[in-house]
């Protein structure tokens, strides 16, 4: 077959945000939107694509599959030699970048709006990820942007029709080149990688039980996204547990009506379960399998930036780390710092980085990090280039068989050795933009005044000093990139923070986000409900940003 060319025009807007480009499933349908985004990726990649493999997959959302064939068949006219695709389309985000590692391509397109709702009228995305595993760079995806911005036609074999449900390979020949078209399993790569890095027996003698301990009972919420198949494998078919055990484990293209993303607002059900049940644990992934959260007994609610320092501290429970050593941690500027408590007092080095996954890719490539995270429910490692789901529940389990305590208790300890950040943070969804950028102007101008630093601010009992007001900016260690206009921050002289930040996930409107951190020692607060002691601190940050005043919003959408 050979390959034809189409003329298409511009779409504005195709700019890719913190995690890919997401946009509602009409503006993806419109005719050759899609198409010119493919060719945009395909074409940044330079003389490098032609006789490359790349991977392709994504969470089983609505128009997925539609996509997968347009890829494949605009990959095989622009000189791609194979594809390597998840059956029926699905591969979860961390299962893509294990593939990308394992089988060395060039990289891999993700279909998938994470844990932004599915469906016709819902969310649809995609993202490109590079040869190391990870989500692409600024330099790359602002490469693909500016493509898009010139694009006048793509290249596509049209008549290409491979059935993607069915585990085979398939090559045919395309201007006398071979190009092959492999669909494989969506959980095997990633099973076995996962067998490599835990003591999967140990986890096993866990939740089935022994002789001197009762089975430790989980439930796992798969939330109708990809996580679904890995699951079943995993929880059910490798480590027992049963069917009950594992709930919406069926991949649905509009996620059952669910907003699939792990936490305590959208994972409502998990913490209602898990309060009025017999479990020890709790889990949930978002609609790629990036995402986690994790509960205890009555839903003990573990935040992801406590679940972070908490396996900073424990990696020995875990036999990849005892293979590979500690490199170095982690996190994202908003994320809160209990993690460098840990750091500091075992003498491991501790990186902070802008928002997003991608900005961990270099310093792990370099072998700097060996464990890194986010606020937003993100955990991960250096095992692969991405934050992983399944992953971070496995570690927790293998936390919890080494130190044959609840979690609960293994988070008291964790307070009383290093003491307690107390997170918050405030989401509110779908502002208008307008209102939510004056904001963004008023609050830099604010916290960019010379008298600010220094000042007192005031709520209720306590009064935090400013030590520094900035819009925060990043130069990456290892090769120099900079990256600024990344949240304002306000720090305070005992180490609290206030940050503010508008998303870059969202797909319409605009999503504020306040980020609250504050330290204490005390052992008489360590038990204390975060919204409690954070509550002059959240005061202080809606009276300094005047949020109520430019967005009319009287209260947040979700808070974290
Ligand atoms: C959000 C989170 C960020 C995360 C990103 C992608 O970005 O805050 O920490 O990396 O989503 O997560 P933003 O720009 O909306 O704040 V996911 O699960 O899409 O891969
Ligand atoms: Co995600």
């Amino acid at each position: 077959v050979t390959s034809k060319i189409i003329e298409t025009r511009v779409y504005d807007g195709q700019k890719p945000g913190t995690s890919g480009l997401r946009k509602a499933v009409r503006i993806f349908m419109q005719e050759h939107y899609t198409e010119n985004f493919i060719q945009a990726i395909l074409q940044a990649l330079g003389e490098q694509l032609l006789g490359s493999t790349l991977v392709v997959g994504g969470d089983g959302r609505y128009y997925g599959k539609e996509v997968v064939r347009k890829i494949i068949r605009i990959a095989a006219a622009n000189g791609v030699k194979k594809l390597i695709v998840g059956q029926n389309g699905i591969l979860s985000t961390p299962a893509v970048s294990t593939i990308i590692r394992k089988y060395k391509t060039l990289g891999g397109i993700v279909l998938t709006a994470s844990h932004n709702p599915g469906g016709p009228d819902a969310d649809f995305g995609i993202k490109f990820n590079c040869e190391n595993g990870g989500p692409a760079p600024d330099t790359v995806t602002n490469k693909i942007y500016e493509i898009t911005k010139v694009l006048k036609n793509y290249k596509i074999i049209p008549d290409i029709a491979i059935d993607i449900d069915k585990i085979h390979s398939t090559t045919i020949q395309v201007d006398e080149n071979p190009f092959t078209v492999e669909i494989i399993d969506s959980v095997d790569d990633y099973l076995e990688h996962m067998k490599n890095i835990f003591d999967f027996s140990s986890i096993k003698t866990l939740l089935q039980g022994s002789n001197d301990r009762p089975a430790f009972k989980v439930l796992i919420n798969a939330m109708n996204g990809v996580t679904g198949p890995y699951v079943r494998r995993i929880f059910s078919h490798e480590l027992g547990v049963s069917d009950s055990s594992i709930v919406n484990v069926t991949p649905l293209e509009d996620f059952g009506g669910l907003h699939p993303d792990p936490n305590l607002t959208y994972a409502k059900d998990l913490v209602d379960a898990i309060k009025n049940g017999p479990y020890d644990f709790g889990a949930a992934f978002d609609g790629d399998g990036d995402r986690n959260m994790i509960l205890g007994k009555n839903a003990f609610f573990v935040t992801p930036s406590d679940s972070l320092a908490v396996l900073a501290a424990n990696l020995n429970s875990i036999p990849y780390f005892k293979k590979t050593g500690i490199k170095g941690y982690a996190r994202s500027m908003p994320t809160g710092a209990a993690i460098d408590r840990v750091a500091a007092k075992t003498g491991v080095k501790l990186y902070e980085v802008p928002t997003g996954w991608k900005y961990f890719g270099n310093l792990m490539d370099a072998g700097h990090l060996s464990l890194c995270g986010e606020e937003s429910f993100g955990t991960g490692s250096d095992h692969i280039r991405e934050k992983d789901g399944i992953w971070a529940c496995l570690a927790w389990l293998s936390v919890v068989a080494n130190l044959g305590k609840s979690v609960e208790d293994i988070l008291l300890n964790h307070w009383q050795t290093y003491g307690r950040n107390f997170f918050t943070r405030y989401d509110y969804e779908n502002c208008d933009s307008e209102a939510a950028n004056k904001m963004m102007h008023h609050i830099e101008s604010e916290i960019q005044k010379p008298e600010f630093m220094g000042s007192k601010l005031t709520s209720g009992s306590k009064t935090y000093v400013v030590k520094l007001g900035d819009n925060y900016s990043y130069v990456d260690l290892i090769d120099g990139s900079q990256a600024s206009k990344q949240g304002l921050r306000i720090l305070f002289q005992d180490g609290s923070r206030i940050i503010y930040r508008l998303s870059g996930t969202g797909s319409s409107g605009a999503t504020i986000r306040v980020y609250v951190d504050s330290y204490e020692d005390d052992p008489a607060s360590l038990n204390k409900d975060a919204q409690e002691v954070l509550k002059p601190l959240v005061t202080i940050a809606l009276e300094i940003s005047k949020l109520r005043e430019f967005t009319d919003r009287d209260a947040p959408t979700v808070i974290t």
